[in-house]
């Protein structure tokens, strides 16, 4: 740091001294600016390119670095170093929510999302959740649309029920999150009280090399709260940024969220024969079959020095594992392993993983990578460019690796999972809705439910909505038609009776 009485001179990007913070170099006082005002020309230009592209998806966020502590011992099922008792690691959490724009209100109802970064012995490791343990599609060619559906329209750049309900009641599979997402997860008090969630299955492997199948649960020792719709809209008002600055100030005073970490494992052959598809992203595992089995806690203790280089640019992405953990042949899945980093080199660039925030923190990179816009590590130049070599370049190995995998064969098609015995697309929405929910929350459902009912323009989508809700639950959707037809009964205008009097003239005469 300088000294305050003795600020540095200002300089340009490449160090030379600068003449004036606030004059351009004109032809006399009143004249013409020059371009050749090095200067100025440079700290427009950079000014016009301090944005990157926004997160096509979760563009609204915050996050902070901790560290995740391994308490119980997990061994038996995964050989990863960052989930061996007694191991700690640094991370970096982010919070997210999934609709809105860069400077969108933080408290619209929304899925809010839940990516962490392990900085691991063996490379980076992420978990990129939400708040919900399922999600509203199964396979990843539908995204694109789906996420056009909960933006905006081509013309008017508004917001519409109109095609979120067009896609949801045309897309069944959805019944599940979206009662999640009308319910109270979809107000999250703050990020500090709501819980995470892996949500895909995920492969673990232990040393043996013996597999498993995985699902990662993240219990706020917060809590799980919510708002009610009315505190959260009078919040987006006054404070779009309510998440963030609770998130951070809680921080900055010392008061650290916590998460404790648990695990759902089903044996590797349970998979083949299990009720319903255990890789089906729209279903939860019943915790009957599968309980919680307590991994470790993570503490958010560290907030960023810089919003842009440690959260903006923060690169979270399924594709990066670790030895001992995997995918899962979950359709969505493998479409995310394939889309993040390719999010990332357009969004960020060609070598976002060496910026410090996504580099490894505790592990080392060894590879023929080179070049490339921006690249600012690079090897000895004595290192070879090449594999194999017999100059003792780096050398991969399966044993390092502990990759994963499953039995696979076919033909190539283009259709649906088999569908199991207990496979349903609106089965778990109507148990979260009868057996989750309290009474009050399924008053909160119906309300929110009926306010989306009015929101709806298109008869023959209302119609579908009615129906999407009635397969949910009977009871729900006749509940939701009638305080509809009792709606629209009172908003209809009241006609006078034909011969009383509408005015007091009238009457008088
Ligand atoms: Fe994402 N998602 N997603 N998503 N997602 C992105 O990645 C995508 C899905 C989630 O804090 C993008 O770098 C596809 C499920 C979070 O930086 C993008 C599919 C879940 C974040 C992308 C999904 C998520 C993202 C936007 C269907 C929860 C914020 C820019 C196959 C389990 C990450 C970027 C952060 C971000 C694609 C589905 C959660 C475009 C194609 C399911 C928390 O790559």
């Amino acid at each position: 740091m300088s000294n305050p009485t003795t600020p540095p001179v200002t300089t340009t990007q490449t160090g030379t001294p600068v003449a004036s913070d606030a004059h351009s170099l004109t032809v006399g006082a009143d004249g013409a600016t020059v371009l050749h005002d090095r200067y100025l020309v440079e700290k427009l230009a950079q000014f016009n390119r301090e944005r990157i592209p926004e997160r096509i998806v979760h563009a609204k966020g915050g996050g902070a670095f901790g560290r995740f502590e391994a308490t119980h011992d997990v061994s038996a099922y995964t050989r990863a170093a960052v989930f061996q008792p007694g191991t700690e690691s640094e991370t970096l959490l982010r919070f997210s929510s999934v609709a809105g724009e860069q400077g969108s209100p933080d408290t619209w109802r929304d899925v809010r999302g839940f990516s962490l970064k392990f900085y691991t012995t063996e490379g980076n490791y992420d978990i990129v959740g939400n708040n919900t343990p399922v999600f509203f599609i199964r396979d990843g060619a539908k995204f694109p649309d789906f996420i056009h559906s909960q933006k905006r329209l081509p013309g008017s750049g508004l917001r519409d029920a109109d095609m979120q309900w067009d896609f949801w009641t045309l897309s069944p599979e959805s019944a599940h999150q979206v009662t999640y997402l009308m319910g109270d997860r979809g107000l999250p008090k703050s990020w500090r009280e709501m819980q995470g969630y892996g949500s895909h299955t995920y492969q673990w492997i232990n040393a043996e090399g013996e597999r498993f199948w995985v699902k990662y649960h993240f219990r706020s020792q917060q809590g799980d709260l919510h708002l009610d719709a009315e505190t959260a809209e009078a919040i987006a008002g006054a404070d779009a940024d309510f998440y963030r600055r609770d998130l951070y100030e809680a921080i900055e005073r010392g008061d650290h969220p916590k998460w404790d970490l648990f695990v759902q494992v089903m044996p590797y052959e349970d998979a083949k024969t299990y009720r319903f598809n255990p890789f089906d992203l729209t279903k939860v595992w019943p915790h009957a079959d599968y309980p919680l089995i307590p991994v470790g806690t993570l503490t958010l203790d560290r907030n960023p020095q810089n919003f842009f280089a440690e959260i903006e640019q923060a690169a979270f992405s399924p594709a990066n594992t670790v030895p001992g953990i995997a995918i899962s042949p979950d359709k969505m899945l493998m479409a995310r392993v394939f889309s993040y980093p390719d999010a990332q080199r357009y969004r960020v660039g060609t070598n976002y993983n060496q910026l410090p925030v996504n580099a490894p923190h505790a592990a080392s990179v060894h590879n023929y990578s080179q070049d490339g816009a921006a690249r600012y590590h690079f090897n000895a130049p004595s290192a070879p460019v090449y594999a194999p070599n017999s100059v003792g370049g780096p050398v991969a190995s399966a044993d390092a690796a502990g990759e994963g995998g499953w039995e696979a064969d076919g033909s190539l098609v283009r259709t649906a999972y088999t569908l199991r015995a207990d496979d349903s697309d609106f089965g778990q929405a109507g148990t979260l809705y009868r057996d989750v929910y309290s009474a009050e929350a399924k008053a909160r459902l119906l309300e929110t439910l009926s306010g989306q009912a009015n929101a709806i323009t298109v008869e023959a989508i209302r119609e579908r909505f009615f129906q999407y809700w009635t397969n949910v639950d009977a009871g729900l959707g006749a509940s939701l038609r009638e305080a509809y037809a009792a709606g629209v009964n009172a908003d209809a205008p009241q006609q006078p009776e034909a011969d009383e009097p509408e005015t007091a003239e009238e009457a008088a005469a």
